[in-house]
């Protein structure tokens, strides 16, 4: 019988829903439990490309659309390979904003279709689970005031969650809605209780593509 995979969570959610703050405390609990977990987080600024990405968030650099938006997925696929290789080991990958940021920020922008901020990342690993963190823009604003990165106006992230919205109707893939106002305590447990469940459930199942 083939080893069991791990499973490939990705936590979603408007700016502030407290994704790292859960990712971090997920893989935690995880290894505590005795599961193999590993956090990736994208954008991963610390490569070439993430340095590059990093450098326009802060607003010292400036692309052009399209360009940041191959950059934003070419750091996804930089990644590949260690991501499927750690699944393959039986590790669970838990990833801080995945794909759908990418669609849901470039598609954010107008003038750019679903279809096409799509394309790049087509192929990637398809998460089993994507979380997403729902949290209302007047309590994501009680968390403290934006920073002073690109898309950090709530005007912008309104239209972020429009796009979010749109990604969430494809049943093709595992949506799981968590109110993300919740303390960090009780999101936490359900959160723990939905990945463990997850893992169960594909561990001799394939690794499939995402939207293909
Ligand atoms: N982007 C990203 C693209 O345009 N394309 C892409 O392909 C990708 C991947 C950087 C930007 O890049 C864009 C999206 C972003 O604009 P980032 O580095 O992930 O992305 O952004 P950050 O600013 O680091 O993260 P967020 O603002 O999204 O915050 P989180 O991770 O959702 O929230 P977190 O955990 O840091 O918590 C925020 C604050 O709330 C508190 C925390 O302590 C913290 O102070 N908090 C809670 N308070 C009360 N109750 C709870 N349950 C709480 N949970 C957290
Ligand atoms: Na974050």
């Amino acid at each position: 019988m083939a080893a069991r995979r791990g499973a490939l969570i990705a936590l979603e959610g408007v700016d502030r829903a407290g994704k790292s703050t859960q990712g971090r405390r997920l893989v935690e609990a995880l290894r505590e439990a005795g599961h193999r977990a590993d956090l990736l987080r994208f954008p991963d600024r610390t490569t070439e490309i993430g340095q590059l990405i990093s450098s326009y968030l802060g607003k010292e650099k400036n692309l052009e659309d399209h360009t940041i938006h191959l950059l934003f997925s070419a750091n996804r696929w930089e990644h590949v390979p260690m991501m499927k290789e750690k699944l393959h080991q039986g590790i669970t990958v838990v990833v801080d904003r995945y794909a759908f940021s990418g669609v849901a920020f470039t598609s954010a922008k107008g003038n750019f279709c679903l279809d096409w901020c799509k394309q790049p990342d087509v192929g990637l690993p398809k998460p089993d689970l994507v979380l997403f963190l729902r949290l209302s823009p007047e309590e994501a604003a009680e968390r403290g005031n934006f920073g002073h990165e690109r898309y950090e106006t709530s005007s912008f992230q309104e239209k972020v969650l429009q796009s979010f919205c749109c990604l969430m109707e494809d049943k093709t893939l595992n949506w799981k809605t968590v109110d993300a106002s919740k303390s960090i305590e009780d999101l936490h447990r359900e959160i723990k209780s939905i990945a463990e469940e997850t893992i169960q459930e594909v561990q001799n199942k394939p690794l499939e593509e995402l939207w293909k």
